[in-house]
């Protein structure tokens, strides 16, 4: 439902015509060639919106197009260029064409990029005066506008970092919880790359992210969690997603939060959540050990939804308000 990937396609407007026309005046028997030049046509402009928030901002508008400029008129009158189209996208929004090369990143707060340059306005038959021809019948025609599709990419940092072995069911969770679809797989490293997701809660929006799952020895390189662990640095909180069907389930846990510290103490100084996964299936055992172990756990299911709204909310309250968006246009 919330989107942080969009395709729109941009088109700007086609340059007024030039005009032939010749002055006729009373009692000016030869009058001159006045045939006035079009108006440029309208360019589509992307501008970043502090207030834009995800790219559902933008609405549901797919393209976007701008005007196209007046024809040229007599009494060398130029016609109206056409207005051009300010789209506004939320800072930070990366822009690709349809091969995936970036051709702007939208960052700073007003900051513009033209998308589809708005075509030129034609000549009208005054410009073709010379001393052979005294009354030219030539005119160009308005530049054609420019249209393309454009792939716009919004990379939000997340405010929750999923940890947990290969098959933990990080990404089922995800799935479960936020507007993300990553893969999921009966296999270990389903995920290759963060995932990122947007969750609500109460009217706000956090982002969680993803990652694929760490191994023993993680963090001196091993697997793929060496290079991700970076990604979840910069969150301000954890959640550790452990598979409660294993006998081992709390080992798992204490496991995980070595590789952390290995990695960089900082790491599992941040607060947590743990969710005890899988608990469509008989998960009692790996609970009590935890509880024995002082450690608070929600048992959720993301096969079938259990725990995942309490889960929501404790992940909530970890996330500080001013990362919160709000939803909607509407409501600002
Ligand atoms: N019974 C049950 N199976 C689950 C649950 N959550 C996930 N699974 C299954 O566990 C397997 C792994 O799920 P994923 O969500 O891909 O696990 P992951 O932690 O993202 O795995 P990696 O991306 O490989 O690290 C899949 O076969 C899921 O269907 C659950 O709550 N209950
Ligand atoms: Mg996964």
């Amino acid at each position: 439902m919330f989107l942080d990937e969009k395709t729109i396609e941009v088109r700007s407007g086609k340059g007024g015509n030039g005009l032939c026309s010749f002055r006729r005046e009373k009692y000016v028997p030869l009058g001159g060639p006045d045939g006035g030049d079009g108006g440029k046509g309208g360019s589509v402009i992307l501008r970043a919106n502090e207030q834009y928030t995800t790219l559902l901002d933008m609405g549901n508008l797919h393209t976007y197009k701008a005007e196209s400029g007046k024809d040229g008129g007599a009494s060398r009158c130029t016609g109206a260029s056409a207005e051009d189209l300010i789209v506004d996208v939320p800072c930070g929004t990366l822009i690709k064409d349809a091969e995936g090369r970036i051709l702007a990143d939208l960052t700073e707060p007003g900051q513009r990029w033209i998308a589809a340059k708005g075509g030129k306005g034609g000549l009208g038959n005054t410009h073709f005066v010379s001393a052979v021809i005294q009354g030219p019948e030539k005119t160009t025609r308005g530049g054609n506008g420019e249209k393309r599709e454009l792939f716009l990419e919004l990379k939000l940092v997340a405010d929750i970092g999923l940890v947990g072995f290969p098959n933990a069911g990080k990404s089922s969770l995800v799935n479960k919880i936020s507007s993300a679809r990553p893969k999921v797989g009966d296999y270990p490293f389903t995920t290759l790359e963060p995932v990122l997701g947007i969750v609500s809660y109460a009217e706000r929006t956090f982002v969680v992210a993803d990652i694929p799952g760490l191994i023993e020895g993680a963090s001196e390189g091993k697997g793929l969690g060496h290079e991700f662990l970076k990604h979840i640095e910069r969150t301000n909180a954890l959640l550790f997603v452990i598979d409660g069907f294993e006998a081992d389930a709390y080992k798992k846990f204490q496991s995980l939060r070595r590789e952390l510290k290995n990695f960089h103490p900082k790491l599992i100084e941040k607060p947590y959540v743990i969710a005890l996964n899988k608990a469509d299936l008989d998960i009692e055992k790996a609970a009590k050990i935890f509880k024995t172990k002082k450690e608070k756990i929600i048992c959720t299911s993301a096969l079938n939804g259990k725990g995942t709204k309490e889960l929501v909310k404790a992940l909530d309250a970890l996330v500080p308000n001013k990362h919160k968006r709000k939803i909607g246009w509407e409501s600002k």
